[in-house]
C-alpha cells in the first residue's frame, strides 16, 4: 500500500489527501475489545501462524529495540506469517504513540491503546482477542526475556506441543542478578502454589514465567479470569492443554525503564491461586456438567443469609420499644431496603466479582443496583403468591409452604439476577 502511495503526485491536493488517509490507515490503532475475557474460536480470513503480544507500561525506552529485534528474527524465519501486537495501558510516557509511529516501518506491527482497563494479564488477553494467529504468545516489552530463544519455542510448537514455556528452571535457565530476597520470594510463591494447586503448578517448572506461547485451539472458547501478573496459571488451569514443552532462558536485568512489580503482585498471586482452586475444583466441574453455577448459587445463598441478619438488626434498631420505637411497617421497609443494599454490595464484590470487574463504572454499578432492587421486589411478590398457592391448594402447613416459597423466590432472584443484573455483554 505504501508503494502505491509513492506513485501519487504529492502536488495534487486530492491525491495528497488520499495519500494521507492511506498512511493513516496503515497507522490506525487496534480497537479494544470489551466484555468477557474469552478467547475467540476462529481466526479471521487472513490467519497467521503466530501472534505475539507485547504488554507495555512505560516502556518508551525499550519499545523500539524490541520491535526491531523481533522483526529481524521473524522476517528471516517466518516472513509475513506473524504479527506483533503492542498492548499499552495509556502509558504517561506515550509508549503507545511511539509504537504507533513505528507501524509504517514495521508492517507486521499492531498497537492497542487501552484507556479504561488496566493490568498486565488482561492486556495480554485483550491482545489475544484481536489476534489472527493460530499460535498465541506473549513476551515482556523490557528485553528481560531474550528474544533469540523464540525460534526454539516456535520449533517446539511445530513439534506438536500445545504450550511452550520459557523457563528459568531448566537447563540453560536462570536469573542473572536477583537479590536473595527476590529469589526467596519467587521460590516461596512457587512452593505455595504447589501446595494449593499441585495439578496445575506441577505441570511446568516455571509457572511464574511471563514468556510463553500456546496453541489457540487449547484456549479458544475459554474465558480466562486472571488476577495480577500470572497469566500462565490461567492458561494451564482453565485451558485444554496437552503436551507442554520448556525452553531454558536467563531472565536478564532490566537496562532501561522501571519495574512495575510491587507487593500487590504477591497478594494478587495468592488471591489468584485460591480463585483457581475454587473454580477448577470438583464442585465447579460438577456444576459445569449440570449446566448450573452451583458455586455462585451457594455464594448467593450465603449473602442472602447475611441479609436476614442485617434486616433483623435494622428492624430491631428502628422499631423495638426499647430503641427508636418507629411504626412497624415503616421500619420493615427501611430494614428490607438496607438488607437489599447489603446483599447487592456482597454479590457485586464476591458472588459476581468476575462480572463486575468488567463493568466498574459508577453508572453501570447503579444500573445493576436498580435491577437488583426490582428483581428482589418481584421475588417478594412471587414469595407471597407461592406461599398462598401451596398453603391453600397443596399442603396446609404454613411453615413448610413458607420454606417452599422462600426456595422458589431465592432461585428466581438468583437466576434472573444472573441473567439480567450481572450479565456479560460482548461488545466490540
Ligand atoms: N499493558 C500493561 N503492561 C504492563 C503492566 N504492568 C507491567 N506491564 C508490562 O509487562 C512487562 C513485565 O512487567 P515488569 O514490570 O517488567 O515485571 P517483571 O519483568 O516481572 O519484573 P522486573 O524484573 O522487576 O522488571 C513489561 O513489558 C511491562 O511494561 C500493565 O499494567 N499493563
Ligand atoms: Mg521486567
Amino acid at each position: 500500500m505504501r508503494n502505491d502511495a509513492k506513485l501519487l503526485n504529492p502536488n495534487d491536493q486530492n491525491l495528497n489527501n488520499i495519500y494521507m488517509s492511506m498512511i493513516d490507515n496503515t497507522n490506525s490503532l487496534l480497537s479494544v475489545p470489551t466484555g468477557s475475557l474469552a478467547i475467540p474460536q476462529d481466526t479471521c480470513k487472513t490467519a497467521l501462524l503466530l501472534s505475539l503480544i507485547i504488554p507495555t507500561y512505560q516502556e518508551s525506552e525499550n519499545i523500539q529495540s524490541i520491535i526491531k529485534i523481533l522483526t529481524q528474527i521473524f522476517d528471516d524465519s517466518i516472513p509475513g506469517e506473524y504479527e506483533l501486537i503492542v498492548v499499552d495501558d495509556d502509558s504517561p510516557d506515550d509508549t503507545w504513540k511511539l509504537a504507533q509511529s513505528l507501524m509504517p516501518k514495521y508492517p507486521q506491527l499492531q498497537v492497542m491503546r487501552r484507556q479504561s482497563e488496566r493490568g498486565l494479564s488482561s492486556a495480554v488477553i485483550r491482545g489475544w482477542q484481536m489476534a489472527r494467529g493460530d499460535i498465541l504468545g506473549v513476551i515482556d516489552g523490557d528485553l528481560q526475556h531474550p528474544p533469540h530463544i523464540i525460534l526454539r519455542m516456535l520449533e517446539a510448537m511445530k513439534k506438536n506441543a500445545d504450550l511452550v514455556v520459557a523457563s528459568r528452571h531448566v537447563d540453560g535457565g536462570g536469573v542473572s542478578s536477583w537479590s536473595f530476597m527476590r529469589r526467596f520470594l519467587s521460590r516461596g510463591a512457587q512452593l505455595l502454589g504447589l501446595i494449593i494447586l499441585p495439578e496445575i503448578l506441577g505441570r511446568v517448572s516455571d509457572p511464574m514465567s511471563g514468556y510463553f506461547m500456546v496453541r489457540r485451539s487449547c484456549v479458544a472458547g475459554t474465558t480466562l479470569n486472571p488476577v495480577g501478573y500470572k497469566i500462565l496459571l490461567e492458561v494451564v488451569g482453565r485451558g485444554n492443554v496437552g503436551k507442554i514443552a520448556e525452553v531454558g532462558y536467563v531472565f536478564c536485568e532490566r537496562k532501561q525503564g522501571a519495574s512495575k512489580v510491587t507487593w500487590k503482585q504477591y497478594v494478587d498471586y495468592i488471591h489468584h491461586l485460591l480463585r483457581l482452586r475454587l473454580s477448577t475444583g470438583r464442585l465447579e466441574k460438577f456444576s459445569q456438567s449440570m449446566g448450573f453455577p452451583i458455586g455462585r448459587f451457594l455464594r448467593f445463598g450465603v449473602v442472602g443469609l447475611s441479609g436476614v441478619f442485617v434486616d433483623m438488626a435494622v428492624l430491631y434498631f428502628l422499631s423495638d420499644p426499647t430503641t427508636l420505637a418507629l411504626p412497624l411497617t415503616r421500619s420493615k421497609i427501611i430494614a428490607g431496603e438496607v438488607a437489599i443494599f447489603n446483599n447487592f454490595l456482597w454479590n457485586d464484590a464476591w458472588t459476581f466479582a468476575d462480572v463486575s470487574a468488567q463493568q466498574r463504572a459508577w453508572k453501570q454499578r447503579f444500573k445493576r443496583f436498580v435491577k437488583f432492587n426490582l428483581i428482589c421486589l418481584a421475588g417478594l411478590v412471587l414469595n407471597v403468591v407461592v406461599l398462598n398457592v401451596v398453603f391453600n391448594l397443596i399442603l396446609a402447613n404454613r411453615y413448610i409452604a413458607n420454606l417452599i416459597a422462600i426456595a422458589v423466590a431465592t432461585i428466581w432472584n438468583f437466576w434472573v439476577n444472573l441473567k439480567l443484573s450481572w450479565r456479560v455483554t460482548q461488545v466490540k
